[in-house]
């Protein structure tokens, strides 16, 4: 298994919020390398297709609601270790219980608004930039 790749996503709420520069930043301060990268916007099929595996819960449509609502901007990215660094970087789902420090506790709002999504294993990442990136897009 490749540990250096994982796939990261900066959600409709940061565009919103103009907090996207900020929280990419962050990210290559991180040291992560960005090697695929795109601003697309989701629709409602899109974004049930990619959260597939939350089907059925009582969170699911707003969820998918949320993330069909603006831009989304899509990373591959690259660092040792990158699944593990990259979620402890965005820190817990509810931003409220993030820890201090963290890019879900800086720039999000609820569970739900929560700026950013990372991968949280491997094989979940290659599956996520997959749905997003050709192979001539990772470079
Ligand atoms: P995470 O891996 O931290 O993104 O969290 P989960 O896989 O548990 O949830 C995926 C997404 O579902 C979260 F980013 C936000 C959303 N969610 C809600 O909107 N409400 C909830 O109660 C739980 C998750």
């Amino acid at each position: 298994m490749n540990t250096r790749f994982t796939f990261c996503m900066i959600k409709p709420d940061a565009f919103k919020n103009d907090s996207v520069s900020d929280i990419l930043l962050e990210i290559l301060k991180a040291g992560f390398k960005i090697r695929g990268i795109k601003i697309t916007m989701l629709t409602k099929g899109k974004a049930e297709q990619f959260y597939d595996i939350h089907q059925g819960k009582d969170f699911f449509d707003r969820l998918t609601s949320f993330m069909s609502s603006g831009p989304v901007m899509a990373m591959v990215l690259e660092r040792p270790d990158a699944v593990e660094s990259l979620r402890a970087l965005i820190g817990k789902t509810d931003p409220a219980q993030a820890a201090e420090g963290t890019i879900r506790r800086k720039f999000g709002t609820d569970t739900t608004h929560n700026a950013v999504h990372a991968a949280d294993s491997y094989e979940n990442a290659e599956r996520e930039w997959s749905f997003f990136f050709s192979k001539r897009e990772i470079y």
